[in-house]
């Protein structure tokens, strides 16, 4: 594949997106490019998972100010409430439309074939942005999003250097098929393979609050406040739920329970500095500008790179209350 582009830090991300697209003209405002013609407004149909979390919310709108009018577009927004047969859906009308561009953030890897051929079959690109496809990468222009395997990562390592007594863990995962639940619980639990730590559950909470929350108050049930050391929670919204659970439980989260999450959106990090999150992996939702970018590069007919990852940072506590009033989301 071609070069991934890396880039750091979220202050740095309009000014990179530039860089990112590898091109200086594309982010020009009132374009006039694609197959629109003149002076016309690039049209987009933009297929979002939902509107499940914190991160997803910072996402929309992110997306909802890159694809401006200001910015040379018309988009089409839909959100599919997580159901992938709904987004499938959203995506095919977008085609009959005939659309321009289409932008998909895919709720799960699977079943993206036949409505990725039929919009290449129409000319019409498509450029996914935060989850990836299983589908072939000859069916789509380009990705940009963030490495949720090295997000799991990044948290499993913590958690083996913080926990080297026997520790009893459960897990709060996203939404079963999509990229994210799959490749956070990769990583992290390659990151504590050789620890003394014990996955004794793992379930579903479908990246919302109250998932979490529900699947949190079944652990307590099952293993009893002392029966839980620690929590890895696929985001933020899972363990601001958990945290819910374990105080209606009557014990402390962050104290009597450890809890590790994922995404740093503004309420996982009060949490954080509130000490009742102990760690959380950043995963940055600000990805509109970048798409927008790439939309009108593939449209204008410029090399674009198959993917173009965003780094993420990780926080404590401390660095958290250092960060916390600079944060975009
Ligand atoms: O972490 C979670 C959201 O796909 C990276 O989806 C995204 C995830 C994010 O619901 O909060």
């Amino acid at each position: 594949m071609k070069k991934k582009t890396l880039l750091a830090g979220i202050a740095l991300l309009g000014a990179m997106a530039l860089s990112a697209t590898g091109c200086a003209s594309s982010t020009d405002a009132g374009g006039d490019g694609g197959d629109s013609g003149g002076g016309e407004l690039i049209t987009v149909g933009f297929a979002q998972t939902g509107s499940e979390s914190g991160w997803r919310s910072a996402n929309t709108e992110s997306m909802k100010a890159a694809f401006s009018e200001e910015n040379g577009f018309k988009l089409t927004f839909n959100a599919a409430d997580n159901d992938p047969a709904a987004q499938i859906a959203a995506v095919r009308d977008f085609i009959n439309q005939g659309v321009d561009a289409i932008v998909i953030a895919p709720i799960v890897t699977d079943g993206w074939d036949d409505v990725l051929q039929e919009a290449k079959d129409a000319d019409i690109p498509v450029v996914l942005e935060d989850r990836t496809v299983s589908a072939s990468d000859d069916l789509y222009a380009s990705w940009v999003g963030l490495d949720f395997r090295n997000e799991g990562v990044m948290a499993g390592e913590w958690a083996a250097e913080n926990f080297a007594d026997p520790t009893k863990l459960v897990v709060l995962e996203g939404t079963t098929g999509s990229a994210p639940a799959n490749d956070r619980a990769e990583g992290f639990d390659e990151a504590i393979a050789d620890t003394s730590i014990e996955k004794i559950d793992s379930q579903t909470g479908d990246f919302t609050r109250d998932g979490g929350k529900k699947v949190m108050e079944g652990f307590l049930q099952k293993y009893g406040v002392d029966g839980i050391d620690l929590v890895y929670a696929h985001n933020d919204d899972m363990a601001l739920g958990a945290i819910e659970a374990i105080e209606a439980a009557g014990a402390t989260p962050g104290e009597d329970i450890k809890i590790i999450s994922i995404d740093a959106v503004k309420d996982g990090m009060l949490a954080l500095i509130d000490n009742k999150i102990n760690f959380i992996v950043e995963c940055n939702p600000l990805l509109g500008e970048l798409a927008a970018g790439i939309v009108k590069d593939v449209l204008d007919g410029k090399t674009v790179d198959k993917t173009y990852f965003v780094t993420d940072e990780s926080f404590t506590p401390e660095q958290a209350a250092e960060v916390i009033d600079s944060r975009l989301y």
